[in-house]
Formats: C-alpha cells, structure tokens, sequence
C-alpha cells in the first residue's frame, strides 16, 4: 500500500516536475508597485503615509527594512530582478533595451519562465517588464495569460502643472483629477487579478503577477485619496538646504537630460507641497487596489497557500539631495518596499539585514520548492523569512550606468561614481544622508571593506542603450554624453 502510493506520487511528480510531498506547492502572487519608495506605513518612511492594506499584509508577512534595487530606473530594476543578473552584469542600464534583443539574454529563463518550466500557470497584467515584449507571440512566451495593460488611464485634456524647464514632458505632472477611481489603469489591473483569482483552477499552482503604475508620474489621484494628507508643510520630507555641498560634482550628471524636475523649480512654481501630497495620494490609491485583490485572496481560501510579494522597482526622491524624481545612489533613489507573507513566512517579521530584488528569483523558487539554479546572482531570503534576526553576508548594491555603484551594508552607504569620487553615509546616526563622511581618516576601514564589494563585472551601456557617461574632466567639469560636452553650471537644470 505504501509503495504503491510512492509510486503514483512519483508518476505525479514525473509528470508535472512539482514535488511529490502531495500537497500542492504554494501559489505566488506577484504585486509590483512602480517608483514606490518607503512611504508606506510598516516602513516608515513618511510618518503620515496611509496604507493599511499593506500595513496588514505586513503584519501577516516578514517585511525588509533594508531591501534595495539593483538599479535606480524601471527597465534596468526589472531585467535585473526577473533574469537574475545585476544591471552591471547585463549591461542594460536605461529604459532600453529590451533584453531579447541581446543576443547573449534572449534566450535567458526568466522567473516566470521557470515557474512555467515547473508546472505553473503563469499570469500577467499592468506593468512588470517595462514594456516592449513585442507581439502575441512573444508576450506568450514570456507568460502564458496576459491582461490589462494597466497604465495612466483617463488623463486631463492639459498638463495640470506649468512647463517645467526640461519641457512639456507628458509624464512629469501631478494633481487632483475629476476621473473616477474606476477609470485607472491600476483599479482595472486589480480587477482582472481579482477575476482570475476567482476561477484559479484548483488542481495547477499560479505564478499571478500585478504590476500598479502609480505612484509613477503622472501623479493623478481623485479628491479622496488626497483629503488622507493635510494640506499643509507638515507633508514635506526634511532637506538639509546645503545637503549637496559634500556630494561629489559628478553626482549631478547621472540626472543629466531627465526630464525631472529639481528641488528649486518645484519650490519656485509653488509645486513642493503639491508633488508630495499627489505622491502619497497615489500610494493610498495603489494600496487600495492591492486591497482588493488580498480580500479576494482570502474570501476565495487561496491565502494559506499562496506566497505573496510585493515590491517596488526602486525609490523616489521628493526633494531629498535637491532631487524630485529617480536615478540616484542614495537611499531615498535605491531603498524599496518589499513584502512576503504565506507559507513558510514567518508572521511579524522585520529584516534589518541588506536585502536585493536580485534574491526575488531565488528566494520565490526556494520557498516553492521547485528546482534551483546555480546561474541567478542573488541570494535566496528564506533564512531572514523564517528568522528575521538571521545575519546576511553580504551588502545590498545598486549600479547606476557602467562605473557608478552604491553599496548599502546594514549601517553605511558607500557610493563610488565613475570619475572615482566618493561618498559615506552612517545610516545609524545620519538616517538623512546629510553628512558625507568619506574623507574622515577613522573610517578609512569602512570605506575600504565597502569598496571590496564593487562589481567585479562592469559592462557598458548594451547596445540600443541610451543615457551613457563616458568621461568626465573634473579639472573643466565637464562630461561627454553621447559623444556631446555638457557643463554643469551652463546647461544642467537645478
Ligand atoms: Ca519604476
Ligand atoms: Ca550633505
């Protein structure tokens, strides 16, 4: 009788490559939330922040204080977190390229190829790559259901703020919107999820992926979501007006033709407090959606055995280091949300230690139970989801184009640009980033331990990239980009 039973379960195995412990192996619910910083709730981040849809899932999961993205920008975050590989190893670094256009990565088993590889049904709506995954065809190959793009939604006839000195970019706006809640890309993403969670078939494990827009610029919110933050100064985030005196001058040209807005300009069009409220009302907004499809989770008995995770692809400064937007080493631009909660996750738990987006990847199949790979660069979090307290190893790194990295251990920051200047951040006594400590001789051994984990492998911008620095003069402060001379003072705006 025993034998006999081993036999069909190892058939079951043998058919559907999944475990033979009999029990089905858990669901994974994949929820990426675009540009999410650490303003939300269980993080801290912002004192005022509403989000208690997170909040809770939080509570029922393990969350990481101290998680980073590989790098500071959509595409070059998310290739690196659903192929495995740091941006400084793939060479992709911008917005483009699509990595199936490299030769060397198309044919690269990404995380929700080798879920499918195992058995699993694999779903997709909203944004999780950023974009260009091409026609039917290849969009299958790489999930096997797609849904709703998700996105802006409805948008106002005109831009709601004025020109910004970078031009009428379409995406650089913010404000209170007439649309309904309903118009929104993200509300429609959160309904087709809740859809297929409803007819999940019982008998095949999912691998559900949800990808929210917002809080991505455009920042539109309905009146409701803003009516959760006062209108008033006591929404801005602390800046330390002379806080880029000690930053090196060649941390200016990573922002360099972004079509963000600085600190200055924000302020001088009376924009600050605006931005900032858009921003938290659309984080409130998303964490509504995310709302709904966990009571749905849980309404359909799906929970108890579905991992879910929710990250954000890198953060956002909103007027921290002069900067209103993404793309820096600091850890207002690297620092993200990320939560687990389910089978095998610890409840209540807070990891202090620094985590990657890198270790999605391991850590999702670890915690499945299907077959490992010894091609991925991160590390798996199991340990830290069953024990917070466990210590890791190593640093949390982030790259930023070829030659500029951030190392985040569990108290400093250490920042290294691509003309060799330096920064030093004590994150245990300055949690602001204010006071770049580089040059101090006490911490000559910090500094040195953190640069032993600069990327050993540091390919250029892959071809069809965009946003490169090739050299810098600090003797002219002047840098080439894309074989053009730019001069800070005359033509980056501040
Ligand atoms: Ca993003
Ligand atoms: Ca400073």
């Amino acid at each position: 009788m025993l034998f006999g039973s081993f036999c069909i379960s190892w058939l079951l195995f043998v058919a559907s490559g999944l475990p033979a412990t009999g029990a089905q192996p858990p669901n994974v619910l994949f929820i990426a939330i675009d540009d999410q910083n650490d303003w939300i709730g269980a993080f801290g981040g912002h004192p005022l922040a509403q989000t208690p849809h997170l909040d809770r899932l939080a509570e029922r999961g393990t969350i990481f204080l101290n998680a980073h993205c590989q790098a500071p920008l959509c595409n070059p975050s998310r290739t690196s977190l659903m192929l495995g590989l740091r941006s400084s190893t793939t060479g992709i670094h911008g917005l483009a390229p699509w990595f199936r256009t490299l030769p060397e990565w198309r044919d690269r088993v990404t995380l929700p190829q080798h879920f499918k590889s195992a058995g699993y049904r694999t779903l997709t709506s909203g944004k999780i790559y950023h974009g260009g995954v091409g026609g039917p065809q290849q969009r299958l190959r790489e999930f096997d259901v797609w849904g709703p793009a998700g996105g802006i939604g409805v948008r106002p006839e005109k831009k709601l703020i004025p020109p910004t000195p970078m031009g009428n970019h379409p995406l650089m706006d913010w404000g209170v919107f007439p649309h309904r809640d309903e118009d929104k890309g993200d509300y429609q993403v959160a309904s087709w999820t809740i859809e297929r969670l409803r007819e999940a078939p019982r008998d095949q494990p999912f691998f559900l992926a949800a990808g929210f827009f917002l809080p991505h610029v455009p920042c539109y919110a309905t009146q409701q979501w803003f009516d959760l933050y006062p209108d008033d100064d006591s929404v801005l985030p602390p800046v330390d007006e002379r806080d880029r005196d000690d930053t090196p001058r060649f941390s200016w040209y990573l922002h360099w033709e972004l079509p963000e807005p600085r600190l200055r300009w924000v302020r001088e069009n009376g924009q600050w407090r605006n931005l900032v409220r858009s921003y938290l009302a659309c984080t409130s907004f998303v964490d509504a959606q995310v709302g709904r499809i966990l009571t749905t989770l849980e309404e359909t008995g799906l929970a108890e055995n579905t991992i879910v995770v929710v990250w954000g692809d890198h953060g956002w400064h909103l007027g921290e280091k002069q900067i209103t937007g993404k793309n820096t080493l600091w850890d207002r631009g690297t620092r993200v949300p990320l939560i687990f909660a389910g089978p095998g996750v610890t409840a209540g738990g807070r990891s202090t230690q620094p985590a990657e987006l890198l270790d999605l990847y391991p850590t999702l199949i670890d915690l499945c139970g299907i077959d490992p790979r010894d091609d991925l660069e991160g590390i798996s979090l199991k340990p830290q989801l069953v024990d917070a307290s466990a210590r890791r190893a190593r640093p949390a790194i982030t790259s930023h184009n070829q030659g500029n990295h951030g190392i985040r251990s569990e108290r400093w920051r250490y920042i290294q640009y691509a003309d060799g200047t330096e920064e030093l951040y004590d994150l245990e006594n300055d949690p602001n980033e204010w006071q770049n400590r580089v040059g101090d001789p006490e911490l000559a051994e910090i500094v040195a331990e953190h640069r032993r984990w600069l990327p050993k492998v540091d390919r250029p911008p892959a071809v069809g990239s965009q946003h490169r620095v090739l050299t810098y003069d600090p003797a002219t402060d002047e840098a080439i980009w894309e074989g053009r001379v730019v001069t800070r003072d005359a033509e980056i705006p501040q």
